[in-house]
Formats: structure tokens, sequence, C-alpha cells
């Protein structure tokens, strides 16, 4: 089983954060460091350094590095969004942009998040530069476009492992049935899909765990590997501490993620978004209102929620699977 956390390469330098990456991970992936707003800062220049600094500390640590992601509609960069480019010239982009980053870290990062969050939460394909806005030449033909990217991501790191990366739809609800019926599809016509990504972001304590089972379930039953890619379970915080009950709640939740993914033989990683509560993007995107989502605490104290998941993995996968 990996377990693994995003980080960010400016902590690595900090003793704490790296001696508690190392000693409890064996699989990172770069929370920002390979998305394009980092990677290029404008359309001629490709800045792997932060990527690298990621790969570095991997391969010091004996850790396996997951790739995050190659297309993606939003946080793109200006000289992108606003550059007015055909859809000729956008497919020349993406096209070059996968074949280049995937080629720089060819057999160091063994996955990748080739599409992240192409779906709406009816289960559309989202309005983006790379759907219709004008696209890659693909508008109004649904999944085609992430059929492409699947396809050039293949060509350029065929030994690499490509997953589909979705947020909120890893119950049952209409966007998880899109994915579902998008890798089925996929599968049945020979499209190089390996692998869908489950973010997990939880942010209420009485999530459907039984649901988000059943899902991972159909998922691996059509021959994919499912991804726990950003698991956090974030609780209320405002200006008091959260309460102990919300924190053994909390627990419950990542016990049941992680008893999920070791019942099903197709679930094969299970990661965080991030690992300490010292660093994490809940804070910011809550306002302040919702946090301490992640396994360790501030001070890099293991939460109730760390040995839930540790009974858990220590009780391993049920016999026989
Ligand atoms: O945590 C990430 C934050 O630091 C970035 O500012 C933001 C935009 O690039 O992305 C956050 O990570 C997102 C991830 O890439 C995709 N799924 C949702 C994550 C949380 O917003």
């Amino acid at each position: 089983m990996l377990i693994g956390t995003a980080v960010r390469p400016s902590q690595l330098s900090e003793t704490a954060y790296a001696s508690t990456l190392a000693r409890e991970y064996n699989m990172v992936e770069p929370e920002d460091a390979m998305k394009w707003w980092v990677l290029r800062p404008d359309a001629a220049t490709y800045d792997f350094r932060q990527g690298d600094d990621v790969v570095r500390f991997a391969q010091a640590h004996q850790m396996k590095v997951r790739g995050h992601c190659l297309v993606w509609g939003r946080y793109n960069p200006d000289w992108l969004t606003q550059g007015h480019f055909t859809s000729q010239q956008l497919a020349q982009l993406l096209h070059e942009h996968i074949t280049r980053v995937m080629k720089h870290y060819e057999g160091q990062v063994f996955a990748w998040d080739v599409v992240n969050e192409a779906l709406d939460e009816n289960g559309n394909v989202r309005d983006s530069i790379w759907y219709n806005q004008p696209g890659v030449g693909f508008a109004g033909k649904g999944t085609a476009y992430i059929e492409q990217a699947f396809r050039w991501a293949h060509e350029a790191d065929p030994k690499a492992l490509l997953f589909y990366n979705e947020a909120e739809g890893e119950g049952t609800n209409r966007k998880s049935d899109a994915i579902y019926a998008m890798v089925k599809d996929f599968k049945r016509r020979g499209v190089p899909i390996d692998g869908v990504g489950l973010q997990l972001h939880v942010p209420n304590l009485d999530a459907d765990v039984p649901a988000v089972a059943a899902n991972i379930a159909r998922l691996a039953a059509l021959g994919v590997q499912v991804h726990i890619t950003e698991l956090d379970v974030s609780v209320p915080v405002g200006s008091d501490a959260p309460r102990t009950d919300d924190l053994t709640r909390q627990a419950d939740v990542y016990r049941g993620i992680a008893r999920a993914c070791l019942n099903s033989p197709g679930c094969t990683a299970i990661q965080t978004w991030g690992f300490t509560d010292k660093y994490s993007w809940i804070g910011s995107h809550s306002r302040g209102a919702r946090g301490q989502a992640l396994p360790f605490d501030r001070a890099y104290q293991p939460k109730t929620a760390y040995r839930a998941v540790f009974e858990e993995l220590a009780a391993g996968r049920p016999a026989g699977r």
C-alpha cells in the first residue's frame, strides 16, 4: 500500500517537516510544484526547479512520486488563459506541455493525474480553455478532449500510470456515475487509462463512507486502480480549539476511508493533502472557519486520526485479497 501526502518544496528545509515526511510516508505528490502556473512562467519556458526538489527528496528517501496535474481548467497562467489562442494552437501547446513534462520526469514520476476536475456536479464536462473555450478541437464532444490528453500522455511516457483525478465524485452521485461511465467507455475502447484518483476533501464529519467503499469497488471492477489522492477531514475551528469529539469523529472518517481502500484490492494508495495541521489549504480556503484536517497536529504529533489509519493498515487487507 502506498501511503502518500502532498508536499510543498519550500517546507522540505524544515527539519521536523522533512523528518516526519521521510519517516511516515512512501509516496509524495507536489501540491502545486508540477502545475502549469509553477512550471510555465511563459510560453517559452519550463521551470522544473520546484518539481525537481520534490523528486530529489523522494529519491533520497526511497519514496515514489505521483505527478499532479497535466490538464486542469483552473489555475492556469494568465499568458495562457488570456492569450487568445486558437484551438489548433492550444492543442499544440497542451500536447507539447504533456510531452515535455512527462519526458522530463520519465522514470521518476510513476503515476500522473493527467486530467483534473473536468466534470461538474451533474456529471457534465465543465466549460474550460481545454474543452470549449475554445478547447483543443473537441468542443461539444464530451469526454473526447480528456481521451486525447490520455493518448498524448501515454505516447510521452508509456510506462507511467495515467489517472483521472476528481473532487466530490467519491460516493454515489451524478458526478461519480459520470466518472464511472467515462472510465468504462475508455476501457472498452482501449483508451490508455490506468486509474481514478478520488480526492476526498471531506468537509463534514458524517460523511457517507459506505458509499465511498461501494464506488471504489465498482471502479476497481472495471480493471483500473483507485488512489485516494487528497484526503483531509476538516473540523470547525474558529477561535476555539476543536471539540474532542470532533477529532474522534474525524478519526472515524479516516478509519472508514482507510478500511474502504484496504477492502478493495484495486485501491493501491492512500494519500492526504498535506500531513501536518501547520500547513494546509483548508485554513485560507475556509477563511479560518475550518481546519485541523490532517493526521499530524501543528507540532507534528500524531492525532487520533493517525492512530486510526495506522490500526487499519496494521490489520491489513482481508484474507485472500
Ligand atoms: O492545495 C492547493 C493550493 O495550494 C493551490 O493554491 C490550489 C490552486 O493551484 O490548489 C490546491 O490543491 C487543489 C488540487 O490541486 C486539486 N484538488 C483540489 C485541491 C485543493 O483546492
